[in-house]
């Protein structure tokens, strides 16, 4: 039987990714939509959404990727809940996640974009992996206006790229002074949303080997410009980039485990 659960997403986008994970952590089964962009309007706006990840689960639907947490969190079993019950540790991952989401992911998204969205080559194997055949085929032609849409909608200049790379660098520190202590985990001592939002949502700064299908070669970075290819060099050294890429490596092994 076809799984009921209905996952609308972009081929690569970080907040996809973060609940591609959770639904996995919690071995729900689902069927992923893939939509280039734009097209993800229709499918989209049919259920009440607008951007993407949208989530349509037991007759509800989740239209932002937090809200698709929380709600999966309320039908975990208790060791995979990814939320705490103590009051003080659910602020601290609350207080992270809502970092990661409004400054994190914003910050890698323009710093990415800044550097790919020029380059059809790198790009749109990216938006068009995997999705409907007549988006694959139409895309090409609406590139140049899904590019100049994305530039305008998310503010990319040279200032806002500066800022935006900065902005990681400072989330990196600061996430590097938490892991000074030695924590296996951001908050208390077992895998939580704010770990799993950290380690989404840094997917285009660290590129790790693991994310995604080997197809779209993410981690490849000769393909890169040479300076981006050198900033993620450069995040990957950071004791924050180093702790997201050992997160993809632990999700990659419970993978292995349960095939
Ligand atoms: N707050 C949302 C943000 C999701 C988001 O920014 N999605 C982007 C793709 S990474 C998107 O759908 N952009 C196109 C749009 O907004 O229509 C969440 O966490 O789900």
């Amino acid at each position: 039987m076809l799984p009921s659960s209905r996952l609308i997403t972009f081929p690569v986008s970080h907040y996809c990714e973060k609940a591609r994970w959770a639904l996995e952590r919690l071995n729900i089964p689902y069927i992923e939509e893939r939509h280039a962009p734009l097209f993800h309007l229709m499918a989209t706006r049919r259920v009440g959404g607008s951007s993407v990840p949208v989530l349509i689960l037991d007759g509800k639907v989740l239209t932002d990727s937090t809200e698709i947490l929380k709600y999966l969190d309320t039908i975990a079993p208790d060791d995979r809940k990814l939320y705490p019950l103590d009051s003080e540790l659910l602020k601290q991952v609350e207080e992270l996640e809502t970092l990661f989401n409004t400054k994190l992911g914003t910050s890698t998204r323009i710093w990415a974009y800044s550097y790919t969205l020029d380059r059809p080559q790198l790009s749109k194997r990216r938006f068009t992996y995997r999705v409907p055949f007549y988006e694959q085929v139409l895309f090409p032609a609406i590139f140049p206006l899904v590019s100049s849409k994305i530039r305008q909608k998310l503010h990319i200049t040279p200032e806002t790229t500066t800022a935006a790379y900065d902005q990681i660098i400072n989330i990196f520190a600061g996430i590097g002074d938490l892991l000074k202590d030695g924590r296996r985990y951001l908050v208390g001592n077992r895998f939580s949303a704010a770990d799993l939002t950290f380690a989404a949502l840094s997917v285009a700064a660290v590129r790790p080997p693991e994310y995604g299908d080997s197809a779209l070669a993410l981690s490849n970075l000769e393909q890169l410009p040479p300076k981006m290819a050198e900033q993620v060099c450069g995040f990957r050294e950071m004791p924050a980039g180093a702790f997201a890429l050992r997160l993809w490596r632990e999700r990659a092994a419970k993978q292995d485990l349960c095939r």
